[in-house]
């Protein structure tokens, strides 16, 4: 049988992790953290299908798309979390678990952070672990799928 596929999205400005803001969101690039889910992943019987875009519309398509072949998936909507109903629909439809994951701890951030429309229909959020959220997300939805499984 083939390993259930999750898709781990990354929205607008992701693919600048490591360049700016470090004090912010770390020295890691988005590739490091590609890398590390693509290891864990492996270890736990899990293959990543890892995504980034600047566009909304982009990523609503590959929500759809996951809907078709992934079995979850993790998000990081990055900008998109406080202002995306069409995101939100999307993930809304996804009948498998949705991890949302966010680098910082949105909650001590700017008041327009502590907002997220997509924790409305995510199964669990992890915020401020860093890149490490992304590694708790994957053995969270292995842990779900497992119990599934029985
Ligand atoms: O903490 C997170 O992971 C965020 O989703 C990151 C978003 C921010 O808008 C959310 O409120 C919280 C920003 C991603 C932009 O990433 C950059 C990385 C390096 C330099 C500039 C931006």
């Amino acid at each position: 049988m083939s390993e259930p596929i999750v898709f781990v999205l990354n929205g607008p400005n992701l693919n600048l992790l490591g360049k700016r803001e470090p004090e912010i969101y770390g020295r890691e690039t988005l590739s490091d953290i590609e890398a590390a889910c693509r290891a864990l992943a492996r270890e736990l019987g899990l293959a990543v299908d890892f995504r980034q875009s600047n566009c909304e519309g982009e990523l609503v398509s590959w929500i759809q798309q996951a809907r078709e072949t992934a079995s979850a998936i993790v998000i990081n909507p990055a900008a998109y979390t406080h202002t995306s109903i069409a995101i939100m629909d999307a993930l809304a439809t996804c009948s498998f678990p949705v991890v949302e994951v966010h680098l910082s701890n949105i909650h001590r951030r700017e008041p327009f952070r502590h907002h997220s429309y997509v924790s409305r229909v995510a199964s669990a959020v992890i915020a401020g672990c860093g890149a490490h959220g992304y590694l708790l997300a994957l053995r969270h939805i292995a842990h779900l799928l497992q119990k599934a499984r029985g």
